[in-house]
């Protein structure tokens, strides 16, 4: 399986986490691809018409997107502790965390994307803030509601979190969360130390 990769994507490093819990990571086949949405990967394009990443692409040619859905199909490729649960109330919930932690992402990214590739002059402060407004609330949810489910699992949504939070860390889109949530912030100090997140630690494309 070929799998479009950067090594700047939290949404690529969920998947690599997972695979690297799972035992299938030596089943991919990274391709490294540079996307944005003002210079789109043809590579990519080519089999997800969004141009978005991660982009699986099975042995038959079927291309897989987006992150959850590869994430869902990975974890029945493997004999270990699921990282989607079976039972549906518990599905949802790993689901729903994992909703959370990719709309921290899907924050970051619009953030980002607003600070390296829109010309200063087109920069909209209130949407910037939006967005930041956005991420702190749920960092915010995340210590009140979701502390006794991320330290007694692990699972796609735990990972999703995992990953968001890192995120924060690698493109500086939140200096100082940590000082509001410190037990999340605790939570994440550990769970980073795991193998599967200490090498797929976000970088910028070479
Ligand atoms: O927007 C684009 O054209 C290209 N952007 C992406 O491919 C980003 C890369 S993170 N991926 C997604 O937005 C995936 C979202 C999708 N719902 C999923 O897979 O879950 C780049 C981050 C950075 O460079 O800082």
């Amino acid at each position: 399986m070929k799998l479009y990769h950067s090594t700047a994507s939290p949404f690529v490093r969920k998947v690599m986490v997972l695979a690297h819990e799972t035992g299938l990571v030596s089943r991919l086949d990274l391709v490294s691809a540079v996307v944005s949405p003002v210079a789109r990967d043809a590579g990519v394009v080519a089999h997800n018409p969004t141009g978005h990443i991660p982009t699986l692409l099975l042995d038959d040619g079927t291309a897989l997107y987006d992150s959850a859905v590869i994430c869902q199909y990975l974890d029945t490729l493997h004999d270990g502790p699921p990282m989607l649960p079976a039972e549906p109330l518990a599905r949802a919930r790993a689901l729903c965390l994992q909703a959370l932690g990719d709309g921290i992402m899907n924050a970051g990214v619009l953030i980002r994307f607003e600070n390296a590739l829109r010309p200063p002059d087109l920069r909209w402060p209130a949407w910037l803030d939006g967005q930041t407004s956005k991420i702190q609330s749920s960092l915010d949810a995340l210590e009140r509601d979701w502390l006794a489910y991320l330290e007694q699992q692990i699972d796609i949504g735990t990972i999703s979190v995992a990953c968001a939070l890192g995120y924060i860390d690698f493109r500086e889109l939140r200096p100082g969360w940590r000082t509001a949530v410190p037990a999340l912030a605790d939570w994440h100090a550990r769970f980073a130390q795991r193998g599967s997140m200490q090498q797929t630690q976000l970088r910028a494309i070479a």
